[in-house]
């Protein structure tokens, strides 16, 4: 068994800097966060970027200045979020892949997502997946439900492999309107991923830490971060990302299964290492 890639999403587009006044939103802030959590084992970083009132954005030239800076001051796999917020409309989520990342997010399917709905329609999927392969970003696509990997089975079969031969799933579990985040569900979405495919899954809130175990003793990737979770355990409060990050790696490292390299992870998922 390989070792385990861990992907940091340090910031995401749910949480208010605001309630979160820890989240890293500006440039520097994400930067040295990627640094930290470089350094604590993660191999890939998943990016929402903020504009200058803290509020998500998918403003290209802030994109390609962010994408740049993480190449600069770390090795990294940097994929691009095309999922933003819910509000965002898909000519800006398409547009996300004229900055060039590594690798990019691709959700299989529409969701119920708390009181909103992130709207994921079958075109839209399809022309990301098609402009990631016109451009080689290798797509993680994302999964908040297991219906959705029939879609993907279908988009495979239809549309072919992406950029880099490789097929790779994330698996967001526990998102309200979503799958549960427990070791039952993810066992059920095993069953349905496409053969060969390799798989990450990240658990929002407090499932956290049983997705990550169940994730780990399956055979699988994970991803932490505070896009995903800002509470470190009860009633205390994330510290910072590379806190979950360190936590992952430990879990990792004693199953036996310790962090990836970036190069390590390119090579698992099929990035071009000259990216
Ligand atoms: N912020 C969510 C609406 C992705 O990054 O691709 C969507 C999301 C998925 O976070
Ligand atoms: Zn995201």
């Amino acid at each position: 068994m390989t070792g385990t890639l861990i992907t940091v999403a340090p910031t995401g587009a749910e949480h208010a800097k605001s309630d979160v006044p820890n989240l890293p939103v500006t440039l520097d802030e994400l930067v040295a966060e990627a640094v930290a959590c470089e350094a604590a084992g993660a191999a890939m970083i998943h990016v929402h970027i903020r504009g200058a009132d803290t509020k998500p954005t998918l403003d290209l030239g802030r994109l390609k200045e962010t994408v740049a800076a993480l190449r600069e001051r770390t090795d990294l796999v940097v994929q691009l979020s095309t999922g933003g917020a819910v509000t965002d409309p898909e000519a800006d989520r398409l547009r996300v892949l004229e900055a060039m990342p590594d690798s990019a997010s691709c959700t299989m399917g529409t969701v119920n997502f708390g009181d909103d709905v992130f709207m994921n329609r079958w075109e839209f999927v399809v022309e990301l997946h098609r402009r990631m392969r016109e451009r080689g970003i290798v797509p993680e696509y994302e999964i908040f439900d297991v219906g959705q990997l029939a879609s993907l089975r279908r988009l495979l079969d239809e549309h072919g492999l992406p950029a880099g031969g490789k097929v790779h799933v994330d698996l967001v579990m526990g998102v309200p309107g979503g799958m549960p985040g427990d070791t039952e569900t993810l066992v059920a979405a095993l069953r349905a991923i496409p053969p060969g495919a390799t798989f990450s899954a990240t658990g929002i809130g407090r499932t956290t830490v049983p997705v990550l175990l169940a994730s780990l003793s399956a055979g699988g990737h994970v991803r932490v971060g505070m896009e995903d979770t800002v509470s470190f355990a009860r009633g205390e409060r994330v510290r910072d990302n590379a806190q979950l990050v360190e936590r992952a790696a430990a879990f990792a490292t004693l199953a036996q299964r310790p962090p990836l390299t970036p190069s390590e992870v390119r090579d698992l998922i099929g990035v071009a290492e000259s990216n």
